[in-house]
């Protein structure tokens, strides 16, 4: 996320797409309606009418997996009308001409023929939007989950910086975020593509981290079978199924199939092609869940044996820091001692530590900070927090000390809900000190990407990443100053450029202390506290880029879903070429779409959440309140569709996926969805394809309610670039039972 969820309140239209907060996100939804009753435009695009739909000024009903096309379709007209804003472009933005020729190549009535949308709203909510500043854009799952997933992600920054949104309040891109602290997993890099702090696998980034462990980095590549392994992204939640089962596959894994699995706070049967996940773990050799719940996959599962369930600590019972969607961090204090025989996730990790015998490095860096303060012993988690802001400067969270967490915790009081500024002991301060927050004098960036106030006000350009040249030659750094600083476009600072680049001197000292170092992989914040001084930002000052050179992609494609209704459109926009080891897993792309999956799967399928049950429902269906709320697994379908099949409102339906697995459910008649759609709940599990296995959960743990998982009956196929599951665009068939 820019901005944040308060800022909203700025905003004077804001375009939700691909995203229900009324049902998702409650609490940020009454900052869109504050800013409705302050005279914003809401619209809502979604291929299903959802509750928000029903709180918007206005409901654009979109086919799933088009929204490339349609965000090219608004490009075109903003284009032909001038309504884009040519000094922000010119001066912060590389590439835009590229979007603008591309954007000819979507003519409105073909974007009409593509995404379902009229040419009237088209340029209806394209001239408001275009309009109105500044306007917020927000998105969520509905955009991720595609194999067009990255492109929709891309497409939609573009739109904003087209209209000049980005870096301003009010505006931005707004992605609402998921689980609690699935930022801050992602920030902890609980990817297996990265580090924490997105530094990557490269052996830079395990030299980096293995300073700030203290652990010898020969030690280090020796846990690995090579150093190119250690330095290969690893299977993905999306992906590792197929390191099991498919021996192809093995081959990316340095030739190894997999044998174990641990599962801490996951819902696996979330994921998609539940029947492959059965698969594999009916296959493997050993299988733990670490949960304070029973996960719903345990009794999925056939195997009799080596299937270990280990009782962790709820958030309740436990402490330290969370990050919120806006990058904020939050200090969370323990209400109760774990609970019977649970434990806190991380006592438990010592412990496996300790039998797969490194503990004492594991844990070496904590002991050094406890060093560091005087003591023998380290503290938990604050120590950590320590750790976390020594070593992740990449995104700045060396202004975050576990006291200043704490501080704004039990000062919360002090912060006002709408811009997050700090009254009082909390004066210049920004709730939560959202990164990047570059020292402890640093009040946090509530808005990212504004370059007109200062940088010890939460001041930035866009950050230097990809050099200081397009591969066309062109300069990719700002012309625009900073206030307080004398320099415009720099590179990021590094020991090696800050004389030249700031005009400054180091002293011999200084030069010991940052040898070899830039801003974000030094021990120390000398580099940064000299940009600051300076009034710059340490990761520099350039222009945003719209083409990313290389990739396959260089600029956002529409590409038709791997299984389309509209076969017809599939010749002219085709999905991507197959992709060998996307996460250690060779892909099928085209010769996935190739196949007339319309013929036997004639309906759209959709998915999405209730607002009663949270990922699985794991949690929720064990609530006897919630479960009572929402306690059948359903399936809307259109009154007119469920006529041609004979299908009653309340009638027991199979829903069958491309895979050839089906699900029973009940038929539930709705308008929410078109003639061609059929739409499932993704937070039910507990009954598969039609055995209820209640009797599974071990005495005490049986759930309130239990439903058939969605991901039974959701189609193959994975974002290019994340592997992450198609699960909002693909296909089905529904017969009455
Ligand atoms: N109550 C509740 N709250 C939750 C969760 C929960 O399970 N229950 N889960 C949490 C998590 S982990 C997450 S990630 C977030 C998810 O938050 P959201 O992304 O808001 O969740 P969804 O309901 O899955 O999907 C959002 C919308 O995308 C629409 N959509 C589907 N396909 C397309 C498409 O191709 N284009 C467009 N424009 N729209 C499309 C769907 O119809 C749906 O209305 O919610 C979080 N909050
Ligand atoms: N069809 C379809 N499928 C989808 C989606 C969709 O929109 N449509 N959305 C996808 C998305 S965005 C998501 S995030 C996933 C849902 O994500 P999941 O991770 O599958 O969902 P949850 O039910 O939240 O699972 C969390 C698990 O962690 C456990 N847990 C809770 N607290 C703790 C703790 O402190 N420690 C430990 N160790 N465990 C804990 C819970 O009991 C639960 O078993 O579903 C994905 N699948
Ligand atoms: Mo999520």
């Amino acid at each position: 996320m820019t901005n944040h969820l308060g800022d909203m309140q700025f905003s004077k239209f804001i375009l939700i797409i691909g995203a229900n907060p009324a049902v998702n996100h409650p609490v940020g939804m009454v900052h869109i309606l504050r800013a409705k009753e302050a005279g914003a435009k809401i619209v809502c695009v979604d291929p299903h009418f959802s509750k928000t739909a029903a709180k918007a000024d206005e409901y654009v009903r979109i086919r799933a997996g088009t929204d490339v096309a349609f965000i090219y379709g608004m490009i075109n007209y903003i284009v032909e009308n001038k309504l884009y804003d040519e000094k922000y472009l010119k001066e912060r933005v590389y590439g835009y001409e590229e979007i603008f020729k591309e954007a000819k190549k979507y003519p409105l009535s073909e974007v009409a023929n593509i995404t379902g949308i009229s040419v009237d709203t088209i340029k209806r909510v394209a001239r408001e939007m275009a309009q109105a500043k500044p306007a917020s854009l927000i998105w969520n799952q509905g955009l991720t989950q595609h194999t067009v997933g990255t492109n929709n992600t891309r497409i939609m920054p573009i739109l904003q910086l087209i209209l000049g949104n980005i870096g301003k309040n009010g505006g931005g891109v707004n992605i609402l975020r998921g689980h609690d602290n699935v930022q801050g997993a992602s920030d902890m890099g609980n990817l297996s593509e990265t580090l924490p702090g997105y530094y990557g696998l490269g052996e830079s980034a395990w030299r980096h981290f293995c300073k700030h462990w203290r652990i010898d980095y020969d030690w280090m590549q020796k846990r690995f079978k090579s150093k190119a392994m250690m330095e290969k992204p690893g299977y993905a939640l999306s992906t590792w199924r197929f390191g099991v089962l498919d021996e192809q596959n093995f081959n990316n894994n340095a030739n190894t199939e997999l044998k174990a699995l641990v599962v801490i706070g996951n819902g696996i049967s979330t994921t998609s092609l539940l029947d492959k996940t059965k698969a594999a773990l009916d296959k493997m050799e050993l299988v733990v869940f670490i949960d304070p719940y029973v996960n719903d996959v345990a009794v999925i599962t056939d195997r009799k044996d080596n299937l270990f369930l280990l009782p962790a600590a709820s958030q309740m019972e436990t402490s330290g820091s969370v990050a919120a969607t806006n990058r904020a961090y939050q200090w969370r204090y323990q209400v109760i001692k774990p609970m019977f025989e649970c434990r806190e996730d991380h006592e438990i990790l010592f412990d496996l530590a300790e039998r797969l015998g490194f503990k004492e490095e594991y844990q070496r860096s904590l002991y050094a900070i406890a060093k560091q303060d005087g003591r023998n012993e380290f503290i938990w988690p604050d120590d950590a927090t320590t750790e976390m802001a020594q070593s992740i400067r990449s995104i700045a969270l060396q202004g975050m000390s576990a006291k200043r967490l704490k501080s704004h915790c039990d000062n919360w009081h002090m912060f006002d809900k709408v811009t997050l500024k700090g009254y009082g002991p909390m004066k210049d301060q920004y709730y939560g000190l959202p990164w990047p927050c570059w020292s402890e004098k640093h009040p946090g960036t509530p808005v990212m990407y504004n370059d007109t106030i200062p940088v010890m006000q939460g001041g930035m350009g866009f950050r230097v990443n990809w050099g200081i040249k397009a591969p066309d030659g062109t300069n990719m750094l700002s012309p625009r100053k900073l206030p307080h600083s004398k320099l415009a476009g720099h590179p990021a600072i590094t020991a090696d450029n800050i004389e030249e680049v700031l005009g400054i001197k180091l002293s011999a000292k200084e030069k010991e202390a940052t040898k070899g170092t830039s801003f974000s992989t030094g021990m120390n914040n000398i580099l940064v506290e000299k940009a600051l001084e300076a009034g710059v930002c340490p990761y520099g000052n350039g222009k945003a880029r719209m083409i990313v050179w290389d990739w396959f992609d260089k600029i956002p494609h529409h590409r038709e879903p791997l299984h389309s209704i509209r076969q017809d459109l599939v010749g002219k926009y085709p999905t991507f070429p197959d992709k060998k080891d996307l996460f250690r897993a060779n892909v099928r792309f085209e010769s996935e779409q190739k196949k007339d999956w319309k013929k036997n799967y004639p309906l759209n399928l959709l998915t999405g959440r209730l607002v009663a049950h949270m990922g699985t429902g794991t949690e929720t269906r064990s609530a006897k309140y919630l479960a009572e709320l929402y306690h059948t697994m359903f399936a809307e379908i259109h009154p007119n569709t469920a006529f041609k099949l004979g299908i009653n409102d309340g009638d027991d339906v199979w829903v069958y996926g491309v895979g050839g697995t089906r699900i029973l459910v009940k038929a539930k008649h709705s308008f929410r969805v078109d003639e061609e759609s059929v739409f499932l709940p993704q937070n039910f599990s507990g009954i598969y394809s039609g055995e209820n296995l209640i009797d599974r959960y071990p005495e005490g743990t049986k759930p309130y309610a239990v439903g058939e998982a969605a991901s039974l009956v959701v189609g193959y196929g994975y974002d290019y670039n994340t592997a992450c599951p198609e699960t909002k665009a693909g296909l089905c068939r529904v017969e009455k039972a």
